[in-house]
C-alpha cells in the first residue's frame, strides 16, 4: 500500500472540448479521490516551473505557448499508488500510438494537431507530486 496524491491538470484542448467532466469521472471511477480542484488560467512564471525538466527542448516554447491558449482544469487527487495508476489511465504521451482505452486514446484526435495537444498531465514521481501541487495550489 502506498496513498500517494498527485498533480493532474486537463490542458486547454481538454478543457474547450468541453472533455473535463468525462476525464475526471474517469480517475473517480479508478477509485481515487479529488481532494481540490479549480479550473485556472496559468501564468508564463507557473508553466516555467512546471516544466523547469524541459526548458530548452525544440518542443518548450510551443508547450507553454499552448498552455497558455486557454483555462486548464488543476486537480489533486489522492489513492492508492495513484502516480502510476493515473498515468496509465492517460495513456502514452502521443495521442496518436496512446492505447485505446486510455484518455490519450480515445479523446486525442489525430488531424495535425501537435503532440502537446495530449489533453491531459499527470505527475510521474512522489517529488514531481509535491512539487506540481505546490504549483498550482500554493
Ligand atoms: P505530462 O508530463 O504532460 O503528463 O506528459 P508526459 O510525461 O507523457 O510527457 P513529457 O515527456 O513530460 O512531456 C511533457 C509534455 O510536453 C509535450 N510534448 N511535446 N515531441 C513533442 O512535440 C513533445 N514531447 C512532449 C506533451 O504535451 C507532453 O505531455
Ligand atoms: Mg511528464
Amino acid at each position: 500500500m502506498s496513498l500517494e496524491r498527485t498533480l493532474i491538470l486537463i490542458k486547454p484542448d481538454g478543457v474547450s472540448r468541453n472533455l473535463s467532466g468525462a476525464i475526471l469521472a474517469r480517475v473517480e471511477a479508478k477509485g481515487y479521490t479529488l481532494v481540490e480542484l479549480k479550473k485556472i488560467n496559468a501564468t508564463r512564471a507557473m508553466l516555467e516551473q512546471h516544466y523547469e525538466e524541459h526548458v530548452g527542448k525544440p518542443f518548450y516554447e510551443p508547450l507553454v505557448e499552448f498552455m497558455l491558449s486557454g483555462p486548464v482544469v488543476a486537480a489533486i487527487f489522492e489513492g492508492n499508488s495513484v502516480i502510476a495508476g493515473f498515468r496509465s489511465l492517460a495513456g502514452s504521451t502521443d495521442p496518436t500510438t496512446a492505447a485505446p482505452g486510455t484518455v490519450r486514446g480515445d479523446f486525442g484526435r489525430d488531424w495535425g494537431l501537435k503532440v502537446q495537444q495530449n489533453l491531459v498531465h499527470g505527475s510521474d514521481s512522489v517529488e514531481s507530486a509535491e512539487r506540481e501541487i505546490g504549483i498550482w495550489f500554493a
